[in-house]
């Protein structure tokens, strides 16, 4: 085995690795996006899978020495299949903005007309934001909430799909705590000639448990991250029901009419990436076995619940909550109602400085930029998996609004971070 000298102990890095954990351990997370893995899916990714090259799929791969991986990519397929009840998937994008990135180059050429909500309504980057790929390369128009009842506004959509035409419609949102209404959207897709796709990335966990409505049934594609309320590993994946595209009227350079399954697939690779992260998909492979459990369905009701629970805490001391409630993981506070004068940029640090970490995010018709913003968003699914339960979301708002009173007080927010050091000391979050 090569030994360099480096090879003594790296203790620069595996310090900030020791830091990274006591700062997770100790602390409140909220952010609606993250979650704790188990110890599985930590170690296989962190496993010899990482080492080895396998471009192309199961079966078909550009390097020698695949038949291992083959076996893990095959099982996370199957396992995907059998949790969404899809016909297609591929489970090599990198990330949930690769996934998105894959479908658009499947689907569109460049400078095609495409609708995604709003980013500052709840949507997300690669739904059309003007410094993402989505908004560079192609014609992004967007649909909105209405500012009344914090809710999509479905009339908009739909006047807007009239209007514009656009060749895809995008479901899905960042900071959305509403269920969708994907069959509307799937109506007025069918009537424009439009591909419907849904982007699951934040209640793919809840969708896996039967707890929301799944979009396979109804859009042409979906695509979703691993790494949210799934509690897997960071990554993409893209699914289709039986009712998908086909062949959607795309040619090859040779003249082939290709099916969008293998569209799908030759935009992932070679479009859009190289080699798969064989270890990252043996990870996934992991989480989605996890997510078959009754156990899970158990921990994702739990996140429903937490989430309810901490919404209505939110509303009885005075906050508005975009929406009024939450249908899933996670809801956005306007912050304008109880404390004008705060913005959301302080509001994130002074509640870190506690050791309660949320973001800031922009509400809806936001008098405020992106930068400062007017909101937070707060999330239950790391602290779900932490334990906590619904008896423990009024003493979480509790402290929130503790700081958020005065946020500028060292004083006030080291006793809250006491607090929370002491409680979360409670609540073990790694056996090792
Ligand atoms: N950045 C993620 C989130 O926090 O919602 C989405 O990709």
């Amino acid at each position: 085995m090569l030994n360099l000298s480096i090879m003594t102990r790296d203790t620069e890095i595996f310090d900030i690795i020791r830091q990274e954990r006591e700062r997770q351990t100790k602390g409140i997370e909220l952010i609606a996006s993250e979650n704790f893995v188990s110890d599985q899916v930590l170690e296989a990714m962190g496993s010899v899978l990482t080492n080895k090259y396998a471009e192309g799929y199961p079966g078909h791969r550009y390097y020698g020495g695949c038949e291992v991986v083959d076996l893990g990519e095959n099982i996370a397929r199957e396992r995907l299949k059998k949790l969404y009840n899809a016909a297609y998937v591929n489970v090599q994008p990198h990330s949930g903005a690769q996934a998105n990135m894959a479908v658009f180059m499947a689907c569109l050429k460049a400078g095609d007309t495409f609708m995604g909500l709003n980013l500052s309504h709840g949507g997300h980057l690669s739904h059309g934001s003007a410094v993402n790929f989505s908004g560079l390369m192609f014609r992004a128009v967007a649909y909105n909430l209405d500012e009344n009842t914090g809710l999509i506004d479905y009339d908009n959509l739909e006047k807007t799909a009239r209007e514009e035409r656009p060749k895809l419609i995008i479901a899905g949102a960042s900071a959305y705590s509403r269920e969708w209404n994907y069959a509307r959207i799937r109506k007025v897709a069918d009537e424009i000639g439009a591909i419907f796709m849904v982007d699951m990335a934040h209640p793919a966990g809840l969708i896996a448990a039967g707890l929301l409505d799944n979009p396979v049934k109804y859009a042409h594609i979906v695509t979703s991250t691993t790494h949210k309320t799934l509690r897997g590993p960071r990554g993409g994946v893209i699914l289709m029901g039986e009712d998908f595209p086909n062949p959607w009227g795309k040619t090859t350079p040779k003249g082939e009419i290709k099916m969008m399954s293998a569209l799908l697939d030759s935009a992932v690779f070679p479009g859009t990436q190289g080699g798969p992260l064989e270890h990252v998909i043996a990870a996934k492979a992991v989480a989605f076995g996890e997510a078959l459990t009754p156990e899970f369905k158990t921990y994702q009701q739990q996140v429903k619940k937490n989430a309810a629970v901490m919404a209505q805490h939110f509303m009885d001391k005075g906050y508005k909550v975009i929406s009024g409630g939450t249908d899933n993981h996670s809801m956005l506070i306007d912050l304008r109602t109880k404390y004008p004068e705060l913005t959301g940029k302080v509001a994130e640090k002074a509640l870190v400085s506690a050791d309660i970490t949320t973001n800031k995010n922009m509400v809806p018709f936001d008098t405020r930029s992106a930068f400062q913003t007017s909101g937070l968003r707060f999330g239950t699914p790391a602290i779900t998996t932490r334990g906590l339960k619904e008896d423990k979301m009024g003493w979480i708002v509790e402290l929130i609004d503790r700081v958020l009173q005065d946020p500028e007080s060292e004083a006030n927010i080291q006793k809250v971070r006491e607090e929370v050091n002491r409680e979360m000391n409670q609540y073990p979050l790694f056996a090792w």
